[in-house]
């Protein structure tokens, strides 16, 4: 896996370039802003099962076939099992945004879900929607706009780690749309 700085190590050395000002412009940001990633960070992991079971009790509440016989969240196992897959998930997320690099979600999250997936019968659409349903909370909670639940920090602009968030679950949904 790779986090921001090794990532402008490897995307210079590919280039057989030495580190150029931009890309060290863009890491001074990343410092900069450590304090907001690690608020961010925290915010979802400390309410991830509150945002996980949100998420997929929406994703029922608009196809309620998926807890019936024949869905894909019936029995309770597998209703077990979507849970599960919802936690993991954001928990990836949340490890991209620690690292402000996505590797570590593409290569061992989702590096073939999308074929595991298939083979299992889990409705793809589904699972996309359970996940837009946990980008809405995650940007909400980032921009500390949570109504039940705002921390008591200090008040800042955070929307750009706010649509980098977003665009890690963009790439969740992609990968197994
Ligand atoms: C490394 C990270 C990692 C991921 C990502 C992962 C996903 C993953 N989800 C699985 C199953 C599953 N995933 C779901 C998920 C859902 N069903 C729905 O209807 C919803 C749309 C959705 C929840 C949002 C279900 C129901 C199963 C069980 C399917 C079955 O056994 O029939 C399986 C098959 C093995 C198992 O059941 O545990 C894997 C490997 N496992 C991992 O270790």
């Amino acid at each position: 896996m790779l986090d921001a700085f090794s990532r402008a190590v490897i995307t210079a050395d590919t280039k057989t370039a030495p580190i150029g000002a931009d890309e060290l412009a863009s890491l001074k940001e990343f410092i900069a802003q450590g304090n907001k990633r690690l608020d961010a960070v925290n915010f979802i992991t400390s309410n991830a099962s509150c945002i996980v079971s949100d998420a997929v009790a929406g994703m029922i509440c608009e196809n309620s076939g998926l807890i019936q016989a024949g869905g894909n969240c019936y029995p309770n196992r597998r209703m077990a099992a979507c849970l599960r897959d919802g936690e993991i998930i954001l928990r990836y997320v949340t490890y991209a945004l620690l690292a402000g690099d996505s590797s570590v979600l593409n290569d061992r999250c989702l590096n073939g879900l999308k074929e595991t997936y298939i083979a299992l019968g889990v409705p793809t659409g589904s699972a996309a929607r359970a996940v837009g349903i946990m980008k809405a909370a995650a940007v909400a909670f980032i921009n500390n706009k949570a109504s039940q639940r705002k921390m008591n920090v200090t008040e800042g602009d955070c929307s750009n780690l706010a649509s980098e968030c977003a665009g890690y679950f963009d790439q969740v949904v992609s990968a197994i749309s």
